[in-house]
């Protein structure tokens, strides 16, 4: 009889166990594993590095600024609103500029695009309003709407959840024989979440055509990238999944635009995914409601602020003689009236009837609504109607009341 000795899932016969000893019983040798890089091609003075420097048309080029300073301006608009009382909280996109439009401007209209909170520069350019981005953080569920004819999900809160979706699109498209690319953004905050492994080692099991942006502006919300992972880098994950990753400065687009050409390459030639760290820095609040002096140095945030993105592709283009100075002001001034007028739009339309009815809220879930819906539906509409006759005049929000 066979002297088997028991395995948690099977029996293994004592030759084939003995067999095993010999493997443990060979030399160690370091496994061969891919390499990460890390890619800087615009310095924080604006020195490029002619031998990596992307040839961009002119064209894309002035596109890639122009959604980055509007989104820069409609930024910094929207926090002077929040702090008097004319916007809800938001989370600024400030400084992560760089990483959102030298990512997405290598999209299609029919790639898909899957932000997480700090896309605005990316959202405009895919032909989201400024209108939406007022309305979605004054809690208006209408400013989460896509615009005809991109596909893209909405502003994602929930952290890590919009990885899941990006993987499971992609490889929704690999069972349909459809070509595409889905890019979707995600923190380094959510790279500590559960949602980020199963959605990229899904992703990479199935070669599913998406490209990973980490911003990594090194806070989640107060916890330091130090109390997140003891590992060097974020893209280094990429090899445990078998991805190809890297590191880039996300603070130089010009970087950001050489990384995800190639990862979107790959993708559209059916080579899977990929995963790439921008390091940035968050040198605003985690949102409105936050006050980072309490858990960073100012000496710190002056570092990085001086590093940030916009200002050191403006010098390139202005080096490079892609625009003037003059020219430059008068762009300034064309999105800051572009921006005036979908602030006045947007404080119209929220307390019109359309958008200020609180019973439009049991209005688009159900086809049929269930009876005790509609029972509630019901007693606030006699409140209303009662307040509306007292008042003389149809129930509104206050401006900046978040719903
Ligand atoms: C599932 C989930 N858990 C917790 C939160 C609360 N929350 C909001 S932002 C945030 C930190 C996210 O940090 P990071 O991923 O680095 O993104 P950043 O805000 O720095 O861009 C947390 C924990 C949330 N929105 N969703
Ligand atoms: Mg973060």
């Amino acid at each position: 009889m066979t002297n088997y000795v028991k395995y948690p899932l099977k029996a293994i016969p004592i030759s084939v166990q003995q067999s095993l000893k010999v493997v443990t019983a060979m030399p160690r040798k370091p496994i061969e594993l891919p390499q990460i890089e890390y890619m800087s091609i615009l310095d924080e003075d604006a020195v490029v590095d002619k031998a990596l420097e992307p040839k961009i048309a002119e064209e894309e080029l002035k596109n890639i600024y122009r959604y980055m300073l509007l989104a820069r301006r409609t930024d910094e608009r929207m926090l002077m609103m929040q702090r008097q009382g004319r916007l809800g909280t938001f989370p600024q996109s400030s400084g992560h500029e760089a990483i959102s439009m030298g990512s997405c401007i290598h999209l299609k209209k029919s790639d898909w695009h899957v932000p997480a909170y700090r896309e605005l520069a990316g959202l405009l350019y895919r032909g989201w309003s400024i209108d939406s981005t007022l309305l979605y953080w004054n809690g208006y569920e209408e400013g989460a709407r896509p615009p005809e004819g991109v596909n893209d999900l909405p502003v994602c809160v929930p952290i890590a959840s919009q990885l899941l979706h990006a993987a499971g699109i992609g490889m929704g498209m690999n069972l349909r024989g459809e070509k595409g690319v889905v890019m979707t953004y995600f923190g380094d905050g959510a790279s500590s979440e559960g949602d980020t492994h199963e959605a990229m080692n899904f992703a990479a099991v199935y070669q599913a055509p998406v490209v990973f942006m980490c911003l990594n502006n090194q806070y989640a919300i107060s916890v330091p990238l130090s109390k997140q992972m003891r590992n060097a880098t974020l893209a280094q994950r990429a090899i445990a999944y078998g991805m190809p990753g890297i590191r880039v400065d996300g603070n130089d687009v010009l970087a950001v635009y050489v990384a995800a050409k190639e990862a979107v390459e790959r993708a559209r030639a059916g080579e899977g995914p990929t995963l790439i760290e921008g390091l940035t820095y968050r040198f605003t609040p985690h949102t409105t409601a936050d006050d980072p002096k309490r858990y960073r140095s100012e000496e710190e945030c002056n570092l990085w602020t001086k590093r940030e993105p916009l200002n050191r592709f403006k010098k390139y283009l202005l080096n490079k003689g892609v625009y003037t100075e003059a020219q430059l002001t008068a762009l300034e001034e064309e999105l800051d009236a572009e921006i005036k007028a979908a602030i006045a739009r947007t404080e119209a339309a929220a307390v019109s009837e359309e958008l200020s009815n609180p019973l439009a809220m049991f209005d688009y879930l159900y086809a049929d609504m269930p009876p005790y819906l509609n029972e509630q539906r019901e007693e606030l509409k006699s409140h209303l109607d009662k307040q509306k006759a007292k008042a003389g005049k149809s129930p509104q929000h206050a401006s900046g009341t978040a719903r």
